[in-house]
């Protein structure tokens, strides 16, 4: 091990899970970029890389940035975490590969395209509910039923009360951050949600046509256990239903927010797969990821240690002028090629042509629909450390 090269660790008192933080996690990230390429967060004791080419170069080298120390702050390789870890999102190759492959295959082109149908129907019915309204809060009455009904619907759940999926969703993504009393309080009820979850991710409990069944084809076929299955169908209830709730949330928000690219979406609504993707770039749900060190090696100009954890700023990459001009800017045509929303590399989100279809859909059935969307009041972030989300978005809409 040679640490004589290495140049003075920048560290930086910022707390990424702090309100301030999180209120404007993009100022932030200018801060932590301008103090380096790799940077020591005292009060965590862990990394943080905030830089376009940083982040794509954690996120590629699997090897030395592992994910089986776990998907949040809590190291694995230390402590225990309060869930079965999941096996595609907190496993390395060659275990990985394996169940990888099956929900690849699960989510593919054909079964995207088979669903789009099915998702339009829902995404116009809940615009033409929201427009007979006129005044909303756009949160609970326009994004948050998309979602939780399409996907789980794709999954093959039955037609239940799904409202305990999102408190599921908030224990899974509040245990990437530090322990604090809202998590303390949330978790009160773990015991009773993830029973609720497993049970539901039995094959009895569900559809013989839907994405779950495709797993368990695969368990059928001896590609993976039928106890695996039951955990990759977890993987879906546990990544799918938040991730693009917020994202939505937040993308609707950007557009009431810029008048002049909504109305470049109302002529033009072949633009929304775009505006989403450029969404995903400017402000969602997914801002930061985590990877955990295998062994000691020098990173730009430092050296880190074996079993170290690395916050990745998949938001801050977003916003690096390095690679983005004007990355403060909003703007539903850029060309979006290199952004890493979704992350990259193995685990790069296993079903974001799915996220990308909820996006497109959603908001091609909006500009289809609505000519004015307005803000009519402050809209409120979500506590949930791990996503960047809104908990309520008070909205006019007219035709
Ligand atoms: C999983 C899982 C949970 C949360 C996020 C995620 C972003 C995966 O259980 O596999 O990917």
């Amino acid at each position: 091990m040679s640490a004589i090269h290495t140049n003075p660790r920048p560290v930086s008192a910022l707390d990424p899970f702090s309100a301030e933080f999180r209120a404007d996690p993009f100022a932030a990230y200018a801060e932590l970029r301008a103090t380096g390429p790799i940077v020591w967060l005292e009060q965590y004791g862990i990394w943080v890389v905030q830089h376009h080419a940083q982040v794509k170069d954690v996120l590629t080298d699997w090897r030395r940035f592992s994910n089986a120390g776990g998907g949040g702050l809590t190291n694995y390789f230390k402590e225990p975490n309060w869930r079965q870890p999941s096996i595609i999102l907190e496993v390395d190759p060659p275990e990985h590969e394996r169940t990888r492959k099956v929900m690849m295959r699960v989510i593919n082109a054909n079964a995207i395209k088979s669903l789009r149908g099915g998702f339009e129907t829902v995404a116009r019915r809940l615009v033409d509910a929201a427009l007979a309204q006129g005044e909303i809060e756009a949160v609970s009455q326009l994004v948050q039923p998309f979602p939780l009904t399409v996907f789980p619907d794709a999954v093959g759940m039955p037609p239940l009360d799904r409202e305990i999926m999102l408190v599921y969703g908030g224990m899974v993504f509040g245990a990437f951050g530090p322990r604090t009393a809202w998590y303390d309080q949330l978790m009160e009820r773990a015991e009773e949600v993830s029973a609720w979850i497993d049970a539901h991710c039995a094959r009895a409990a569900l559809t013989d046509d839907g994405l779950g069944a495709g797993i368990y084809a695969a368990a059928d076929a001896g590609e993976i256990t039928h106890d695996e299955a039951r955990l990759l169908v977890r993987s879906f209830l546990s990544a799918g239903v938040d991730t693009t709730i917020d994202s939505i949330g937040l993308a609707l928000r950007a557009l009431a927010q810029h008048p002049e690219q909504w109305a470049l979406l109302r002529a033009d609504p072949t633009l929304a797969r775009n505006a989403f993707e450029e969404a995903t770039r400017y402000d969602s749900s997914s801002q930061s990821l985590f990877r955990t060190t295998t062994e000691s090696f020098e990173f730009a100009g430092q050296t880190l240690a074996r079993h170290e954890k690395v916050l990745v700023l998949i938001g801050s990459a977003g916003r690096d002028p390095a690679v983005w001009d004007e990355p403060d800017r909003f703007d539903i045509r850029r060309r979006l090629t290199h952004q890493v929303g979704y992350g990259t590399g193995i685990h790069g989100c296993v079903a974001q042509m799915m996220a990308r279809l909820e996006g497109e859909v959603f908001f091609r059935a909006l500009a289809e629909r609505v000519g004015t969307l307005t803000c009519t009041g402050p809209s409120q972030l979500r506590l949930v450390p791990g996503l960047r989300g809104l908990s309520s978005l008070p909205l006019a809409l007219a035709a």
